[in-house]
């Protein structure tokens, strides 16, 4: 499974056998550049930068680190290695051979969910298009670069997959995937959270720590796939998921502590003339990224999602660890459920609220990312505690959607709402505060002032190594 970086197009699947495909794929690579180009990281084309890239996608050669002109970066196609005699683990099919092709008659589905989850890949490095130029350091200037090329990667793999599987119309939307643009108003990206500012670090670290997030978790989800060289897509694009999750979590955690510092030096909570990030900026922060990435799973009710899961489509989180029957026809499961107005507990058929159960996942893990935050707050002996709000707060999608609530989950009119959402959501003078923040800090081992250093660099580097060498 060596990938073999010669050819024009690095790739494990064997394109070289296949011209038409090579040949699509090869049409379609100059517009992928000129994409790069035009929204990738602004200036970053001639920096050598310190990049973890796959040589192979087992253990020992999927993390090969070394310095890389930006350039120079060779974008591939790579697969999870197959499974011998892989069998449909969920839903009407469960047991019968996974697909190696498309079934006709899932096709436009499939098509459509392949083109929803290439679609937030370059949304996301157009969000994060200009963080370079204010990074707080070198090590995070290299963090953010490998999260924007390894998007961009994962972008290849949808488009592959639309390439080799969908004809014609596959190629169409591979193109349309160079042609929407994040925020644009009359071509903007598919999924509201992809359309949303990215204009700082601290909303680069919540992004990746929460919207990331939702990405490990639907990749899981579509790693269960019947769809075969959708699932192994997938499961090799969860190994360099991690990272990002990394980059956000440990991200937010600098900052808390850089926090916790100035507080304690100070003897103050406003940090703000000192350089700092309050506290309850951070928890309206965290409030805002956390509402718009639970609408990214979709309405609770859904037969969208309980069409995947019966057609063997999209599973669940780590299907094959769950004990039941994996086709759901006669399971229940309990939900929050809004009813005149207030929310009350209910049992429903497990098949139709399958993405209210994935939101569940999605939601116990990021509580153990923000305990980890509390922790450093603890440490400092910091009588503050970061909260998740409660899930029907600000939101835009599914049954909460034109309702109103508290972070703690109580009903409220809309006059109210508008009367205390500043309470919860950023102000623009709290956000102008924190754009005010971001200066450029690039001698190595040097931190912006609102963000502590990481415990350890990357691959074992000192944290004061050469990440980016600036042109
Ligand atoms: N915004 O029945 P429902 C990542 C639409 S992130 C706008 O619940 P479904 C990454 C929906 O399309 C992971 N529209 O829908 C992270 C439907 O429209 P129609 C991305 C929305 O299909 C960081 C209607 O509302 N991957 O990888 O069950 C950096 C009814 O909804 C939204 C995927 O999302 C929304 N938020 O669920 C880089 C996986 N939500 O049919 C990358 C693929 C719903 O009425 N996508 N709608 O016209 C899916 O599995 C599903 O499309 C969704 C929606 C879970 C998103």
């Amino acid at each position: 499974m060596a990938i073999d970086y010669n050819e024009r197009i690095p790739n494990n699947v064997d394109i070289a056998d296949n011209r038409r495909l090579r040949r699509a794929l090869e049409a379609w690579q100059p517009g992928y550049l000129g994409w790069w180009s035009e929204m990738g990281p602004s200036d970053s084309t001639t920096s050598d930068v310190y990049l973890r890239t796959a040589i192979s996608v087992n253990k020992d050669g999927w993390a090969h680190f070394g310095h890389v002109k930006m350039q120079d970066y060779r974008w591939g196609i790579f697969l999870a290695e197959p499974e011998a005699d892989r069998r449909i683990a969920f839903g009407a099919e469960k047991g019968l051979a996974v697909w190696q092709d498309v079934p006709g008659e899932h096709r436009s589905t499939l098509r459509r969910l392949i083109v929803t989850q290439g679609d937030t890949e370059p949304a996301s490095v157009e969000q994060q298009r200009l963080l370079g130029l204010t990074c707080p350091s070198l090590y995070d200037l290299r963090n953010l670069f490998q999260v924007n090329i390894e998007e961009g990667r994962h972008l290849w793999a949808m488009a592959y997959l639309l390439h080799a599987h969908f004809g014609r119309d596959g190629r169409e939307e591979a193109d349309a995937l160079l042609e929407r643009r994040s925020g644009d108003e009359d071509k903007p990206r598919i999924l509201g959270a992809f359309n949303e500012a990215t204009p700082d670090w601290l909303s680069f670290f919540m992004f990746t720590f929460f919207t990331d997030r939702d990405g490990k978790y639907q990749l899981a989800s579509l790693a269960e796939s019947a769809f075969d060289p959708l699932a192994r897509t997938c499961r090799f694009m969860l190994t360099e998921e991690a990272h990002h999750m990394f980059v956000g979590d440990t991200g937010i955690q600098r900052v808390v502590q850089r926090s916790c510092e100035l507080m304690k030096e100070y003897d103050t909570d406003d940090i703000a003339p000192y350089g700092g990030i309050n506290l309850t900026i951070l928890q309206r922060y965290l409030n805002f990224h956390f509402a718009v990435s639970i609408d990214l799973f979709g309405a609770e009710f859904s037969t969208n999602a309980a069409n995947y899961f019966t057609s063997g489509i999209k599973g669940r989180f780590q299907e094959e660890r769950i004990e039941d029957d994996h086709e759901l026809s006669n399971s229940l499961y309990r939900l929050p459920k809004l009813e005149g107005g207030v929310i009350v507990e209910s049992s429903e058929s497990a098949l139709t609220v399958i993405n209210e159960r994935l939101r569940d996942d999605y939601i116990a893990d990021c509580e153990k990312g923000m305990a980890r935050w509390n922790r450093t707050l603890g440490e400092h002996c910091i009588d503050f505690t970061f909260r998740l709000p409660h899930r029907a707060f600000q939101r835009a999608i599914g049954q909460y959607k034109g309702a109103h609530f508290t972070p703690k989950g109580e009903p409220i009119s809309a006059t109210e709402w508008n009367a205390r959402s500043q309470e919860w959501l950023p102000s623009d003078a709290e956000r102008a505060h924190v754009v005010s923040l971001m200066q450029r800090v690039t001698e190595p081992g040097k931190f912006a002032s609102w963000i502590a250093p990481p415990r350890r660099g990357i691959n074992g580097q000192p944290v004061d190594f050469d990440y980016v060498h600036l042109s």
